[in-house]
């Protein structure tokens, strides 16, 4: 595989250190990295990795600086291994850093999380307003959630400095209380998300109230330039901030908050590492050996049972394959991974409703006696299967309607140790920015989305090559990122953040 040269997990303890001496890193999370659940033996725990971006990007930056990471402590045994501060260490192997754990009740789980977070700005920020939910008791527990996921960023910086980085969207109201109580602290929050235009943005009840808090940050950070702006627009329109274009900040109440677009990666060591391992080359082939058909192609999908991530769009493009190209039944079999998520949200119920019956639909219309033309996986897998499918495929599909990166993209590509795998890419993924060597797709048009699929399983070994290495040269590392935001907060914090006239010159 091409050689991937960036900093490593030295390098960013370096970049942290530099920018904050000795203070504590305090990661603020909704979602945990590690989760205790009840085995089926009496007294038994297992631990669990949950499935998502945010998770599997910042437990190995976690592992490396050290510090405390604050979130909700979600899995039922959870309480039972905390000690009396609500405090753990992780990973469990190999203890690394502390995993503080916040406990929600059932209002707070129904109202701020599926109610607020994901009821509400999940669909908002992915240019969805017609499917949010707009409740009174919602906002009013997200504000109260967000104000003792605050207090616990004060409990654990008390007697000290620390660099607060807080996380995602259900968390929008956190800085402002921090920065209230302890205004010396660095305050820096990464949005996972896309930022919506401000014509979608403004539909939000409480706009105002969540500019501003979001503003307390010194740093905020999104995905992509766009996101950026829209944030910047939003700012300007919704609260009257002052916008500086040219430097990507916001000034509201004499607080400036630059705004950054700083694109997230993964920890391309360990997915090489997992596909590689002893024994991949041999699981690699019982994969194909099980769903490939003879000398023909494997293709997967993995995705989050989210209406975000196009699968409907996917299966129709699938059907309109089979359909119009027919010489691909028996010929090239698809493997979709869809981990459930949010299942308690009405629209994430109809949505798996949808997808099993659109499977249902292919297989019944272009299944023969001996073959099935997709398999759905509804199920998590452990992350050295999935290393291990990546490498398996003959193409990856990802067509999300509108993604704020899409790791998955990502994993996909540094997988492809053989250089077998092509990747089709959603025009509508951040990720479609950097991998300019995947063949971009329109989720919203199957019939062209299906020809542009036909032509990825014609090409050649040498052409597949070539687009793997190109894509794989684009990648930086998830240390990268991390060190970009770490050396960007820190010229912050010291004041010496460069204007832009002063780094031409
Ligand atoms: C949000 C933003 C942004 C999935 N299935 C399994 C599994 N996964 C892991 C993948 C990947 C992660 O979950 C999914 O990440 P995505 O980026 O694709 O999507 P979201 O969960 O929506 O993440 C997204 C991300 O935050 C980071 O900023 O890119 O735009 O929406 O890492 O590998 N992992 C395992 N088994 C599975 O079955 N082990």
């Amino acid at each position: 595989m091409t050689e991937i040269i960036g900093r490593g997990p030295d390098d960013i303890v370096r970049s942290y250190r530099e920018a904050f001496g000795d203070d504590r890193l305090i990661v603020v999370s909704n979602r945990e990295p590690y989760e205790h659940r009840w085995g089926e033996d009496v007294g038994e725990v297992l631990v669990k990795r949950p499935a998502g971006g945010l998770t599997s990007a910042l437990d190995p930056l976690m592992q490396s600086v050290g510090g405390v990471w604050i979130a909700w402590g979600s899995g039922d045994a959870d309480a039972a291994v905390v000690n009396q501060e609500d405090r753990v260490m992780v990973p469990p192997e190999d203890a690394r850093y502390t995993l503080r754990r916040l406990w929600l009740d059932q209002h707070d789980v129904n109202r701020y999380y599926l109610g607020y977070s994901n009821q509400f700005l999940w669909p908002l920020c992915h240019y969805r307003p017609a499917l949010t939910r707009v409740r009174a008791r919602y906002w009013e527990r997200y504000r109260r959630v967000n104000r003792r996921f605050a207090d616990a960023v004060l409990d654990e910086s008390r007697g000290g400095g620390a660099a607060v980085w807080i996380q995602d969207y259900h968390l929008a109201l956190a800085a402002a209380h921090v920065r209230s109580k302890r205004p010396d602290l660095s305050l820096a929050h990464f949005w996972h998300i896309p930022w919506p235009p401000v014509e979608i943005f403004e539909v939000t009840p409480q706009a105002g109230k969540l500019m501003r808090g979001l503003l307390a940050n010194d740093l905020m950070g999104f995905q992509l330039p766009s996101h950026r702006n829209n944030f910047l627009r939003c700012a300007l329109t919704l609260v009257g901030a002052e916008i500086d274009w040219e430097r990507h900040t916001a000034t509201l109440d004499d607080h400036t908050c630059h705004v950054r677009d700083f694109p997230i990666s993964i920890d391309i060591d360990s997915f090489v590492e997992a596909a590689t391992r002893p024994g991949s080359d041999e699981a690699v082939a019982r994969l194909r050996d099980r769903y490939c058909p003879k000398d023909g192609q494997l293709g997967i999908g993995v995705d989050r049972m989210d209406y975000s991530k196009g699968l409907p769009e996917k299966l129709k493009t699938l059907d309109f394959l089979f359909e119009r190209y027919p010489e691909y039944r028996e010929r090239f079999t698809f493997v979709q991974v869809g981990v459930p998520s949010r299942t308690d949200i009405e629209a994430y119920d109809e949505l798996t409703q949808k997808v099993d019956r659109l499977v249902w639909e292919v297989n019944d219309r272009h299944g023969t006696p001996g073959w099935q033309p997709i398999h759905l996986i509804k199920q998590s897998l452990p992350a050295e299967r999935l290393a291990i499918l990546y490498r398996a495929a003959d193409v990856c599909i990802v067509a999300s309607l509108r993604d704020g990166m899409n790791l998955v993209a990502k994993e996909f590509v540094v997988c492809q140790t053989d250089e077998r795998g092509v990747l089709l890419l959603s025009r509508f993924a951040g990720a479609a920015r950097e991998l300019g060597h995947s063949l971009q797709v329109n989720p919203y048009d199957p019939e062209d989305f299906a020809r542009i699929l036909r032509d990825a399983l014609a090409l050649s070994p040498e052409r597949r090559a070539e687009l793997v290495r190109a894509n794989q040269a684009e990648l930086r590392n998830i240390y990268d990122w991390m060190a970009d935001i770490f050396d960007t907060w820190g010229r912050i914090r010291n004041g010496s953040e460069l204007d832009p006239v002063e780094e031409l010159s």
